[in-house]
């Protein structure tokens, strides 16, 4: 690996975009830290921007949502155990983006350089799955909660409604199809807000198989040629506080105790736990 590798971060709203980056970023940076990709030198460029998410993350608050005029191309120089040096550079593009375009099916140009990358990362917020409801149990359920007056109107369609899967697999899809279609790709599976889905013993492929078969089933059928491998990414180990609530935690109080930041955050695979949140990177770019 050498030279500029593009990796773009996609995601529907609130999976936890940015809230990866400041991670990243403060991680790559922190003094000591022991990981895969490690922080090489600054080369020109604004890290303002990054700087900020990375304050933020530390003092325990929640990221503001990524503005659609507000994305921000973010690059990081990086390099290897080898001192094989990679510039990655990741678009911090707002959730709204890909709702818009599963939802309207138009594609934004200036999205293109993004959605044509050859590696990506997706992520997925996996407290916040919405799956898909049996009709029949939903409307029993209903029924029996008293929640049906008996000839009610249906509820209409519209798109926000529609299973996190099933939006996920469509714009994979479009992904692999029309000018998108770059051929076979990598793709890195986030299921961030780990810390909420660990108590339930399972690993992130079984997160995968029981909360998004429809999304496992494609990805393994191979119909589209992607490389793929899933994670459970807690880049916050617990919640964080929002300041326009006024939020205070104990659970925040702890992670902003803990030695270092980094000891927050925990990438798992299969069985393993690390805290190095650069592994899903350097197997885009291996
Ligand atoms: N519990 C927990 N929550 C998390 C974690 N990572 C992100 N979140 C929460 O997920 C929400 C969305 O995070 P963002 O990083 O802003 O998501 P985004 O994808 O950039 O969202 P947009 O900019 O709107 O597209 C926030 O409320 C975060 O606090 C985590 O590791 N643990
Ligand atoms: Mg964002």
């Amino acid at each position: 690996m050498s030279g500029e590798i593009h990796i773009s971060i996609v995601g529907l709203p609130s999976s936890g975009k940015t809230t990866f980056l400041a991670a990243l970023w403060h991680m790559v940076r922190e003094a000591g830290s022991n990981t895969a990709l490690s922080f090489d030198r600054l080369s020109q460029g604004n890290y303002e921007h990054l700087n900020a998410l990375a304050k933020r993350w530390r003092s325990g608050t929640i990221q503001q949502r990524t503005q659609v005029s507000g994305a921000k191309a973010v690059t990081m120089r990086l390099k290897d155990d080898d001192r094989q040096k990679v510039e990655v550079s990741f678009p911090d593009l707002p959730g709204e983006d890909f709702s818009r375009m599963w939802e309207r099916r138009e594609l934004d140009k200036g999205m293109l350089e993004t959605l044509t990358a050859p590696s990506l990362v997706l992520m997925i917020n996996g407290d916040t799955i919405k799956m898909p409801a049996r009709l029949v149990e939903w409307k029993t359920l209903q029924r029996k909660l008293g929640l049906v007056p008996p000839e009610k109107e249906p509820i209409e369609w519209s798109a926000d409604l529609a299973p996190t899967q099933v939006r996920i697999v469509d714009l994979l899809q479009m992904l692999m199809s029309g000018d998108l279609n770059i051929g076979g790709r990598r793709l890195a599976l986030l299921i961030s807000a780990w810390d909420k889905v660990e108590g339930e013993g399972q690993t992130p492929a079984e997160i995968l198989e029981s909360k998004l078969p429809f999304l496992s089933q494609y990805l393994r059928s191979g119909r589209d040629p992607w490389t793929w491998q899933v994670w459970g990414l807690s880049a916050q180990g617990g919640v964080y506080e929002d300041p326009e609530k006024d939020e205070s935690f104990a659970e925040t109080d702890r992670l902003r105790d803990l030695e270092r930041p980094s000891d927050r955050i925990k990438v798992v695979d299969g069985d393993a736990v690390s805290s190095d949140i650069t592994m899903p990177l350097k197997w885009l770019i291996d």
